[in-house]
């Protein structure tokens, strides 16, 4: 497959050198309660690969100070009229922000601030996305085709998965007649 390569890793930093990139991969099944149509869900093939994410993680998880890096691939598709998204969160560390930045096709930038404001934004090749700390972040492929995203964000900001999974966002990114709309 011709996805976009994960930039070489090149240090001078003997300590850098030789480390992994880590990959983790997001089927259906890990992505069981997201969305809104639960019987479309169960319609789909559990074992369906929705997306991976490649990191490369210099610092231990915790490091205050440090950055990682990593690129998430999205694959299209919808679960009712609902793209495909990912899981979404905040950041244990609530405070800390997040670059993303787009790298091919084309997607949106969900958002939900500690009021439960929610906002999109457009995300395509070559734009770049702030994250102010307190900001629940999710990303949609509204296209046809893989979407792949960069991301930078410090190694002390952690995941908090729990309060989305249990609250969810208060807008879901839907189609309607062939746009995505925040419903
Ligand atoms: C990490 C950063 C991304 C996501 C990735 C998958 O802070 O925001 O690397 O981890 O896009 O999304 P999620 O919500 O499943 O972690
Ligand atoms: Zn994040």
């Amino acid at each position: 497959n011709n996805k976009i390569v994960f930039p070489e890793l090149f240090f001078t930093d003997k300590n850098l050198v030789g480390r992994d990139v880590l990959k983790i991969s997001r089927n259906l099944s890990d992505l069981k309660g997201i969305f809104a149509d639960a019987e479309a869900f169960e319609r789909m093939p559990q074992n369906q690969l929705a997306y991976e994410v490649s990191s490369f993680l210099p610092e231990k998880e915790g490091t205050p100070g440090g950055l990682y890096f990593g690129i998430t691939y999205l694959y299209p598709g919808k679960v009712g009229n609902e793209y495909m998204m990912t899981k979404g969160h905040y950041h244990a560390n609530v405070d800390r922000a997040e670059f993303y930045w787009g790298l091919e096709g084309e997607g949106m930038l969900i958002l939900m601030d500690g009021q439960r404001n929610v906002w999109a934004e457009h995300v395509f090749p070559g734009s770049l996305h702030y994250i102010p700390g307190g900001v629940a972040h999710r990303m949609a492929n509204t296209g046809s085709s893989l979407f792949s995203f960069a991301a930078c964000w410090p190694s002390d900001a952690g995941h908090n998965y729990a309060e989305i999974a249990e609250n969810g966002f208060s807008a879901r990114l839907m189609e309607v007649n062939g746009v995505p709309h925040l419903i």
